[in-house]
């Protein structure tokens, strides 16, 4: 079993909790005195670092969350001067203003080391080759993986997202042994190899998979481990809270929270209140360590739950689940809700279904009306009139099973789907207020 950096990895779960305490009440007592953003807001709910006593106090500390870096767009909430901003990322979101992040030459360092352990985690390190396929630029994607896998010694193949075609020769003649992309991404460039005829699995060296920055199921990574010949791990992160920081380790079993740098809690996205390990919730995180821009229990909007036990691997950091969804993509359709990875889920346990869905909602006479368009694979799609319909019912008998509420299915041609080199975007809802 390797390790980035064993120490600190399988620090006691006792010390790790008296280290973040320190580093909390250090925050607290910096963002009090030296952050007039913070400070308003830490007077406003009546706390000073002189009542943060344990850990157990963070419930007390008001959250932060996107729009508080909206409303001080560009940079009025950072903590430090432009002239120790060593770096700034952009990230655009779908409404409203971008938000701008900063960081500091340590705080380079910082996610530089997260990605390291967990990149090692993953089983990656020297001799290995990383094809970089997320977007580089203002995006934290790209550059943040090419920092953390050059860092662990392995060999960069910075290619950023598109050119999909060169992406596939590239992997195949450069020997890539790892890719990092969204998942969706890696299944097109996958697709586009077939149509060139270079099989993934059997004509490249590629081993690992580092997917993430848009929610995918369980499923979804049997399907692309199986037609593609690698071991698939999730990795999250915000450009907020850095960029891409956590992965899963080789027990495949939930990303490994650094808790050094960050300490996690889970919230009812509701009522705010914190919610007991494993129950699914909001994840919150407050950066003990940054400089630039340290965020107070910021909200990220993401569903997920926390496990707390040491993992088989032997790290004691804890654990978050896979996301579940966003409190903002939860769909309420004739009032049930439903998140697109359900769907997801419930699409890729069919073995006739191929990997592309996007889901239509619409209102027709005053009605929710959610169309769920998924490609069938190119043996099903040659397949008899009757035998198309028999597996539309099906798809639409187990998303009712699953969901509670019936969805029309309609099912379309290989290839015919919209393809994303970045983020996928699964939902179109077409229902005006
Ligand atoms: O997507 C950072 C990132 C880059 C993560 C590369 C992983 C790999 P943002 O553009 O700020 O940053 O988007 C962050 O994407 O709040 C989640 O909703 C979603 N997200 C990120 N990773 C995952 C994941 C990057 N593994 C938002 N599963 C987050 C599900 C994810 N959703």
């Amino acid at each position: 079993m390797e390790y980035w950096n064993p120490r600190m990895e399988r620090i006691p779960a006792d010390e790790l909790r008296d280290l973040q305490y320190k580093l909390l009440k250090t925050l607290v007592y910096k963002l009090y005195n030296f952050s007039p953003f913070y400070r308003r807001r830490l007077k406003k709910s009546g706390v000073s670092p002189d009542d943060i006593h344990s850990l157990k106090d963070t419930s007390t500390l008001p959250f932060t969350q996107k729009t508080d870096l909206r409303d001080n767009y560009p940079d009025k909430i950072f903590c430090v001067s432009q002239s120790d901003v060593a770096r700034y990322h952009v990230s655009s979101g779908t409404t409203g203003k971008p938000t701008v992040v900063g960081y500091t030459e340590h705080d380079l360092n910082l996610w530089t080391e997260s990605l390291a352990r967990s990149l090692t985690a993953c089983g990656l390190g020297r001799g290995d080759i990383m094809q970089v396929s997320y977007g580089y630029g203002l995006f934290t994607g790209g550059l943040g993986l090419h920092y953390g896998a050059e860092r662990i010694g392995a060999s960069v193949l910075p290619m950023s997202t598109g050119n999909t075609e060169r992406q596939v020769e590239l992997m195949r003649d450069m020997k890539v042994t790892a890719i990092s992309c969204t998942p969706s991404y890696l299944l097109h460039i996958a697709e586009t190899g077939e149509k060139m005829g270079i099989n993934i699995k059997d004509d490249t060296d590629l081993k690992t998979g580092i997917l993430g920055a848009e929610p995918w199921s369980e499923r979804m990574r049997d399907r692309i481990e199986e037609e593609l010949g690698i071991d698939a791990y999730d990795i999250y992160g915000t450009s907020e809270l850095s960029g891409p920081m956590f992965t899963e380790c080789q027990e495949k079993n939930g990303a490994h929270v650094w808790g050094d740098q960050m300490l996690i809690e889970i919230i009812d996205p509701a009522s705010g209140e914190v919610l007991e390990n494993e129950e699914d919730g909001e994840l919150v995180v407050t950066t003990l360590q940054k400089e630039a821009l340290p965020l107070l229990r910021y909200r990220t909007g993401d569903l997920t739950k926390i496990y707390d036990e040491v993992c088989a691997c032997g790290r004691t950091h804890p654990r978050m689940a896979r996301i579940k969804g966003r409190t903002d993509d939860m769909l309420i359709i004739r009032g049930i809700n439903v998140f697109p990875s359900q769907v997801e889920h419930v699409l890729m346990s069919i073995d006739d279904v191929g990997n592309h869905f996007q889901i239509v909602v619409d209102r027709k006479e005053m009605l929710d009306n959610m169309l769920v368009m998924v490609e069938v694979n190119e043996n099903a799609f040659s397949d008899k009139i009757n035998d198309l319909m028999l597996l539309k019912d099906r798809v639409g008998n187990k998303l009712r099973t699953v969901l509670n509420i019936s969805a029309e299915v309609e099912l379309i041609e290989p290839g015919t789907l919209p393809r994303f080199e970045g983020k996928a975007k699964r939902v179109i809802d077409r229902r005006t207020l």
